[in-house]
């Protein structure tokens, strides 16, 4: 594969709802979009970063950086061995997943197409229908909050996953759990407590959640480990894993019992089968998590949830609960049951919406 032409572009997106997690607030969002052109064919790919370094050090602006002073020189115009070369030549650069992720999967987009074969195919998928649940942020009030989990749980969403911080956690889950004693719940701290808040993480046992997500340090293995050891509830490690190599060392001390896959966060595809194959071999249930993707985003997403080892509901829900109009035709939907179709045609399965996406668009810069 040899691509001709790269281009990236910043598009402005207000979401229809806020979305606030332990580390702040977002209400618009700035998404890097990628497109590549190769073989006469064209891919796509999405930068996950938050518009701030809270989640993570990305922002739109270190990947606009590292892709057009480093990713884009060491693959233009190149004659590339297929993706195995691509990754090999972006080994080299540190860290920086988000970035390689969105010109990474745009070349698997474009060598799905190539192969007249779904993505989802493509990087190894068998599901044709994945599960869903939601992320609901931390709202104004616990009256709020109980009134979205209605909505949600109403248009038929497997799983809700709440935020949680110190002083929105404890009490917030009891009145959760009085109006709510069935549903299939679970927590995500985003790294808001230390191992000085065990006694109050050990607390939540009483609420059986399906897991905790990455209630420690945003980078931390260890502690997890230490944690976990003194919690019935089963931890989740996000944000700590970046590679296959971090996923092994994690079921290996203990520090968790479930992984969520970002694509981003880990680098593209290559890199989130890896993942999940150490994961499979350890019987380590997968999910896949979301970044308040635009359509591009979530398609690579469903993509990947099609592996056999995303057996618990994921973070990807329908355009709607994000945008007024999404970026991709059509848009994502989600069936009564909580289910997402995984597309059955030639590549992401979803057409980019090039004249919304020009819109949008607030800068842009071509390479060839
Ligand atoms: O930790 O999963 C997270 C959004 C932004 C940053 C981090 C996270 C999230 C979510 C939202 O939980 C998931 C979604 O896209 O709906
Ligand atoms: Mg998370």
């Amino acid at each position: 594969m040899k691509i001709d032409r790269i281009e990236l572009r910043e598009i402005r997106m207000p979401l229809v709802n806020f979305f606030e997690t332990s580390f702040g607030r977002t209400t618009n969002r700035r998404i890097v979009l990628v497109r590549a052109d190769a073989e006469g064919l064209t891919g796509w790919g999405e930068v996950t970063a938050g518009e701030e370094p809270f989640y993570s050090y990305e922002t739109p602006e270190t990947a606009w950086h590292v892709l057009r002073d480093f990713l884009i020189p060491a693959t233009l115009g190149l004659e590339l061995a297929g993706l195995q070369d691509v990754g090999a030549r972006f080994k080299r650069i540190r860290g920086h997943g988000m970035a390689k992720a969105a010109l990474e999967n745009a070349l698997w987009d474009i060598e799905a197409q190539r192969r007249g074969l779904p993505l989802a195919k493509l990087v190894g998928g068998t599901l044709e229908e994945i599960p869903c649940g939601v992320s609901i942020g931390i709202q104004n009030s616990i009256e709020d909050l109980l009134d979205t989990i209605e909505r949600e749980v109403g248009a038929g969403y497997q799983r809700i996953k709440i935020k949680i911080k110190p002083g929105w956690d404890f009490i917030v889950l009891e009145r959760v759990r009085e109006r709510f004693p069935r549903i299939v719940l679970s927590v995500d701290a985003n790294s808001a407590y230390t191992p000085a808040d065990a006694d109050r993480l050990r607390s939540f046992d009483c609420f059986y959640l399906l897991m905790i997500e990455q209630p420690l340090g945003w980078n931390d293995i260890l502690d997890h480990a230490w944690l976990q050891r003194q919690l019935q509830t089963a931890i989740c490690l996000d944000e700590s894993i970046h590679d296959a190599e971090d996923a092994r060392k994690a079921i290996e001390v203990g520090a968790c019992k479930i992984i969520n896959l970002k694509l981003g966060r880990v680098g593209g595809h290559s890199s989130a089968r890896e993942v999940h194959e150490v994961c499979r071999a350890h019987k380590i249930p997968v999910w896949c998590g979301g970044m308040l993707e635009s359509g591009i985003g979530r398609a690579h997403n469903i993509a990947m949830s099609a592996l056999a080892g995303f057996t618990l509901p994921g973070d990807v829900s329908a355009s709607r609960r994000y945008w007024t109009e999404d970026i991709i035709d059509p848009e994502v939907t989600v069936t009564p049951t909580g289910t997402i179709r995984v597309p059955q045609t030639p590549g992401l399965g979803y057409t980019p919406k090039l004249d919304r996406i020009e819109r949008l668009t607030v800068r842009k810069e071509s390479f060839a």
